[in-house]
């Protein structure tokens, strides 16, 4: 058992995020296995789940004329519009079936703002509203942060920069990880992790 101030956070591992799925991560199930056993080393487990009302803004259906992976400029800057995914109550929002989720001390919901989209675990993507899980980490003395899930370029990787910044020692463990890679976003984001201070194994 890892000691008392390590906590694992496995981001989004939801129906949707693999195969079979609205936004399907390629490899996005295969990790399941891998996260079970490794929760069990820790001592504290956090879940996080992709929330968002339907008709959300980020889902290129709401926008006319636009197909989905297209970037357009949002009031807090350039958003990708994705494919309706992980509807609050739907099937493709649920956990992935063989995901221990009992395990989980807490599961923290993102993106449920109609107006605003949040890859991070952390801050939504206008980097200033926090989704609480920052206070509920530091109020458990939680101080090292082992990250995995889906996706590796989006919200494993908005989650472990912003950790980062906040101070807390973040390991990301790839293996555990797959990406959607749009346009080479996989090797901006690790570099982006990297140059955060984000331990990669
Ligand atoms: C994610 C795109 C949209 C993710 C969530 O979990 O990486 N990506 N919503
Ligand atoms: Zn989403």
């Amino acid at each position: 058992m890892r000691p008392a101030d390590e906590a694992l956070i496995v981001i989004d591992v939801q129906n949707d995020f693999c195969p079979g799925g609205a936004l399907a991560v390629p490899g996005g199930d295969e990790i399941v296995p891998g996260i079970n056993a490794l929760m069990a080393e820790f001592q504290a487990v956090v879940l996080t789940q992709d929330w968002h009302p339907a008709g959300h803004s980020s889902f290129a259906s709401e926008h006319a004329g636009q197909d989905p992976y297209s970037v357009v400029e949002f009031p807090y800057g350039p958003q990708v519009l994705w494919p309706d995914h992980c509807i609050q109550g739907s099937g493709g929002a649920d956990f992935h079936a063989d995901l221990t989720v009992t395990r989980a001390d807490l599961i923290i919901r993102k993106g449920f703002r109609p107006e605003i989209d949040s890859y991070s675990a952390f801050f939504e993507n206008d980097h200033k509203t926090p989704t609480g899980l920052e206070g509920y980490l530091r109020s458990r003395g939680l101080s090292k942060l082992t990250l995995v899930g889906l996706a590796t370029d989006f919200c494993v990787n908005f989650s472990a920069v912003d950790a980062a910044n906040l101070g807390f020692e973040v390991e990301m463990r790839g293996n555990l990880a797959r990406a959607i890679d749009l346009d080479g976003s996989l090797d901006v984001a690790l570099e982006g992790m990297r140059s955060a201070g984000v331990t990669l194994s």
